[in-house]
């Protein structure tokens, strides 16, 4: 059995990044229910993902969006990061809320248009540059609503020659992270829809193009964890979006559908060793809390990716590769249902603890009176970016 205190060790390194869209008021197309206390710029989103990490002590960087966080000084906004105790992780372009983007961004038929998105993505590298970000994580919105609306290699042609000149500006530790959605906005055909095109484009690039698997973008009965051993042997896996989804893109908390998937792919990643600090796989959450109160979602959220690596880290790998290889298919089933069985909820209290912080993170930032303040002091807070 995995030794108790080793598996804390491991926890303890874990970091989970939070997204700076998951503090603003969000909703679907029919509606954007406002809240109270919600950041009104992206130094207060800032300051909301520092007090998740205060709570939690594993969520130490959040995610940025361009331009939904613009801002006129980068190094002011990492600045401000550092001072509240977390860091500017990865920077996220848009290259879906133009006009011009009627037809697509790097896969635009319109040389013009192509320009432009190239030229926002040199842009966000740029604003890496002055927040020390690692990651450029690019979701494209490309895709055809409809049979024979434009040639489907073309665009493929066009997504190649954009992504090379936005990799070719990458400086030597810097990253690109491929997303892929299989479908919507575009609703017929989307140009990078699955891993597998996600993966061609990052070889052709080179090393610093890894793929980015946003739990949320796949179909129903797709096996995650598959397709996270595939890319973690090829040394492709750049990271997650985690969330959860019961139908479609629905950005609900991670862990909240389908407890027993997260611990499958945390599995496959501790299989893997992707949880040594340096495999490269970032842990990212990228969620909307529509109707549910933003900091203690992101906390519950964060807590969720941390129980199931703890459940992970728990597997028995000594007996379930005797019992893999005795062909013993019950035994082997067994061996990883019982680490899912397990409640780690005791263990990661103590890890809190022992880390300095309460172990019920939720309850503290209930009693702290954090949420009474910012009602107070915040009015009239932005919207994410979505559908506002
Ligand atoms: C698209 O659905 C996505 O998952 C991409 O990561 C975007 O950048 C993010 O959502 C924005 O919310
Ligand atoms: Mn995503
Ligand atoms: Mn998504």
């Amino acid at each position: 059995m995995p030794d108790r205190s080793a598996v804390k060790g491991v926890l303890r390194t874990q970091h989970i990044e939070t997204p700076s869209w998951a503090f603003g008021n969000s909703g679907t197309r029919f509606k954007v229910f406002a809240q109270e206390g919600i950041p009104r710029d992206a130094f207060e989103k800032i300051d909301d993902a520092a007090t998740v990490h205060r709570f939690t002590g594993v969520a130490p960087s959040v995610a940025v969006h361009i331009p939904w966080d613009a801002v006129s000084d980068y190094a002011e906004l990492a600045q401000h990061a550092k001072n509240a105790g977390v860091t500017i992780g990865a920077v996220n372009p848009n290259v879906f809320q133009d006009d011009d983007y009627r037809l697509g961004s790097l896969c635009n038929p319109d040389p013009a248009v192509r320009r432009k998105a190239v030229g926002h993505f040199l842009e966000c590298i740029d604003i890496m540059d002055v927040t020390g970000s690692r990651d450029l994580s690019v979701w494209l919105a490309d895709g055809l609503n409809y049979p024979g609306q434009d040639s489907i290699s073309a665009r493929q042609e066009r997504l190649e020659e954009s992504l090379r000149v936005v990799y070719d500006r990458l400086g030597e530790q810097q990253r690109m992270l491929l997303e892929y959605k299989f479908f919507e906005p575009a609703f017929y055909a989307t140009d990078v829809p699955d891993w597998g095109t996600s993966y061609a484009h990052c070889l052709e690039l080179g090393p610093k193009a890894q793929v980015l698997v946003d739990t949320g973008h796949h179909a129903p009965g797709t096996n995650i964890e598959f397709i996270v051993a595939l890319l973690r042997r090829k040394g492709r896996l750049g990271g997650f979006h985690f969330n959860s989804r019961f139908y479609a893109d629905d950005d609900l908390m991670v862990g909240a559908a389908d407890p027993y998937q997260l611990f499958r792919i945390m599995s496959e990643i501790v299989f893997g060793g992707g949880l040594d600090p340096n495999s490269g796989v970032a842990f990212m959450l990228d969620q909307c809390h529509n109707i549910e109160p933003k900091i203690p979602a992101l906390i519950r959220s964060v807590m969720n990716v941390q129980e199931a690596t703890a459940k992970a880290l728990l597997v028995d790998t000594d007996a379930l590769r005797t019992a893999q290889q005795a062909g013993d298919v019950l035994d082997a089933n067994a061996v990883l249902v019982d680490a899912f069985a397990t409640d780690v909820r005791p263990l990661l209290a103590e890890l809190r603890e022992d880390m300095g912080l309460d172990p019920d993170p939720i309850a503290a930032y209930h009693r702290s009176g954090h949420a009474a303040k910012i009602r107070a002091e915040r009015v009239g807070g932005a919207a994410a970016g979505w559908g506002a």
